[in-house]
């Protein structure tokens, strides 16, 4: 009897240690507090700052405890990738969009299944009604101040080459504009060159290699992204100039490299453009898919840092 009572003691002690969490399993497997899933199609990009967005998007999702599902391809696979996950009936769908056009028909589709779509980091063309909010920087304001700081660095008067970012892409089209809007009240500031370095640290390379060879004079790189501006500096290098001396290189991202530049003297600015977006992607998807309303530009704001503040930034770079 004794012997049977120590069994049945034994028994219901391993059934009070598994039943919890097998009631907490079931709790989150059926209904009530299913998990929310999320799309997200990212720009295959070989740059840094974009690895870090990647990241903030991951880490957030973890965070929240969202499913995210991650496809990271050019814009066709891009467009892809939102049919995928609109078969899949994702809740919500984030989309970093690597040119400005060609959105209208797959945005539709997701409107039409009642899947929110939020832009994270670039601006499409696009009918405001297709999409959620546009969360990013202000590309023309971060034009201006590269263009503001160059001015006064040039005392009004010197050649700038310019490395431009994607030429259908949303920031390197304001990057370009927000520049040039200050430089031409500069009569003598002259941009003498202004090629695609297409975001990439190798092709900005190869295109200032070529101004060198070519015998391109110049006071200042302007970079649309960090990446190009480190190109900037190899080839300055490697045809025995001093980046940062010889000409000015100023960019924009203040990625963690570029910090690490302007301390050693090779770069000389970058204003900041933040990739910590998936807090405010995730916030904003949520709202969203409650019916509560978004404001329709989120924007992250930005400042300048060269060699006189750059060690201010919290954490110096992302
Ligand atoms: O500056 C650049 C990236 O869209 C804001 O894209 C983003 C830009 C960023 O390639 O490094």
């Amino acid at each position: 009897m004794k012997k049977r009572l120590v069994t049945f003691t034994m028994i219901l002690m391993v059934l009070l240690m598994v039943l919890p969490s097998a009631f907490a399993k079931g709790a989150t497997d059926d209904g009530g507090s299913k998990k929310m899933t999320v799309g997200f199609a990212q720009i295959k990009e070989d740059s840094p700052w974009r690895t870090t967005e990647t990241n903030s998007v991951q880490q957030e999702a973890e965070r929240l405890g969202i499913v995210l599902k991650l496809s990271v391809t050019d814009q066709a696979g891009q467009v892809a990738a939102i049919r995928d996950f609109i078969t899949q009936k994702v809740d919500g769908i984030l989309l970093a969009p690597q040119t400005r056009s060609g959105w209208d028909e797959v945005l539709q589709e997701a409107k039409n299944a009642g899947i929110p779509v939020v832009l994270l980091d670039r601006g499409v063309d696009a009918p405001e009604s297709l999409w959620v909010t546009q969360i990013s920087s202000d590309f023309a304001f971060e034009g201006r101040e590269a263009a503001k700081w160059v001015a006064k660095k040039l005392d009004g008067k010197g050649k700038v080459v310019e490395l431009f970012g994607d030429p259908a892409a949303d920031p390197a089209i304001l990057r370009n504009s927000g520049f040039m809007e200050v430089i031409d009240t500069y009569p003598g500031i002259e941009v003498v060159e202004s090629k695609t370095g297409e975001w990439s640290q190798d092709k900005g390379r190869q295109v200032v290699e070529a101004w060198l060879a070519a015998g391109v004079d110049f006071d200042v790189v302007y970079a649309h992204n960090d990446g190009m501006a480190l190109g900037a500096v190899e080839a300055m290098k490697s045809a025995g100039l001093t980046p940062g001396k010889d000409a000015l290189i100023i960019s924009i991202d203040a990625i963690k490299a570029a910090f690490e530049a302007i301390g050693r003297g090779d770069m000389n600015a970058t204003v900041e453009c933040s990739p910590l977006l998936g807090p405010l992607g995730f916030k904003s998807l949520i709202a969203a898919t409650k019916g509560e309303p978004v404001d329709k530009y989120i924007i992250t704001p930005d400042s300048l840092y060269d060699q006189d503040n750059y060690k201010n930034h919290p954490t110096m770079g992302f």
